[in-house]
């Protein structure tokens, strides 16, 4: 039937020739990169993109438009925080990154100050939609944008290790000489120098890592093998990123590919099993750590469905590792200063 305009909010009206919004906030090269991957995917009616840079915006949204015989999604430059209305997904890109050398944890001041002017009107705009952050840091900027929303948990999340474990599992495959889609791996913890493998999970091609190494020689040098071979692609991973930015000045294309990978799995409602920022008290055993960090969620349409009670399996320097990656998110100040 038809629908008063006087009651609706011209947000409310595009929502509804639009089915599935999608926001963006910060269209700089990280946030460009998403968005591109997002259009490349054809999995929402329409990609809105927020920057407080009027002329950068007009400019990307722009050159993102004039390639819309190509996609089939409309884009938009968002005036205000009302044009984001009904997103299903936010992803935040906004804020500044790491100078060559910089770590991620030495971001938190400043990029905290920035999120009190975009989660609340986001959310306000946008009650039910799921919020995505990739802003560095992104475990602690994920807890603060919890707790500033008043989203339910299982809608916040970060895009945490699903990158880390991308390249973990790209440079593994290179080295074994085996596709990467093969090589099964996840990096869990912090997005950052505390991140670590989850050396129990490792497969490829469904067989334990560690048995093909059991399989080649005695169990004493095998072992070695195996530990020596994940610390060294391990230590390689927590590098990348350092390595890129002295290179390019930044990273954007594996995080937008990880993006547009978790946002698919949210549209389509795919339940895949993705190592990204959540809660660390869904993870039986550790409901007393108030922090967030990546374990390995089911995800889908209403956010985090489930996390996978992995702690039970774990090996006792694996649960240190978790620890450490525990005490370095919360030996840093959550809160902007
Ligand atoms: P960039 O290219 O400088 O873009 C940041 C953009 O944010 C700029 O266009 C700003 O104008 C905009 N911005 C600043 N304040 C606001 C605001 N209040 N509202 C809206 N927009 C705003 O940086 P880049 O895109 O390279 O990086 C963005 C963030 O992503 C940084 O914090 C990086 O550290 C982080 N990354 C996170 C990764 C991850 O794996 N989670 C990976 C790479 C980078």
């Amino acid at each position: 039937g038809e629908v008063s305009p006087a009651i609706d909010s011209p947000g409310a009206a595009l929502a509804r020739s639009y089915p599935v919004r999608i926001t963006v906030v910060g269209a700089g090269d990280v946030g460009v990169a998403c968005a591109y991957n997002i259009l490349t995917r054809d999995i929402c009616s329409e990609l809105v993109l927020v920057d407080v840079l009027k002329d950068k915006l007009k400019g990307q949204v722009m050159d993102l438009q004039h390639g819309g015989a190509f996609y089939s999604t409309r884009i938009r430059a968002a005036e205000s925080y009302e044009d984001t209305a009904h997103s299903a997904v936010c992803i935040i890109t906004a804020g500044v990154r790491q100078r060559p050398g910089e770590s991620r944890l030495e971001l938190m001041d400043r990029n905290a100050a920035l999120f009190k002017g975009i989660i609340p009107p986001l959310v306000q705009y946008s009650p039910n939609t799921i919020l995505l952050i990739v802003s560095n840091p992104v475990d602690l900027l994920t807890h603060l944008a919890w707790q500033m929303s008043g989203l339910p948990r299982e809608r916040v999340i970060g895009s945490g290790t699903y990158l880390d474990s991308s390249r973990f599992r790209t440079l593994l495959a290179q080295r074994l000489g085996i596709d990467t889609a093969s090589v099964q791996a996840m990096v869990l913890g912090e997005h950052g120098d505390s991140s670590f493998v989850y050396r129990s999970g490792i497969t490829v091609g469904g067989v334990p890592l560690r048995t093909c190494f059991e399989r080649m020689t005695d169990a004493a040098s095998a072992s070695t093998a195996f530990y020596d071979l994940v610390k060294g692609v391990h230590q390689q991973v927590v590098a990348a990123a350092y390595e890129v930015i002295k290179l390019k000045g930044y990273t954007n294309w594996a995080i937008g590919s990880a993006v547009g990978s978790i946002v698919t799995t949210i549209v389509h409602d795919r339940r895949k099993v993705l190592p990204i920022t959540t809660h660390a008290g869904s993870m039986r055993g550790l409901e007393s750590a108030d922090v967030f960090l990546s374990l390995p969620c089911v995800l889908g349409r209403n956010g985090v469905v489930e996390v996978l009670q992995i702690l039970p399996f774990m090996e006792s320097d694996e649960k240190e590792d978790l620890q450490s990656s525990i005490e370095a998110l919360q030996s840093t100040p959550k809160k902007a200063s």
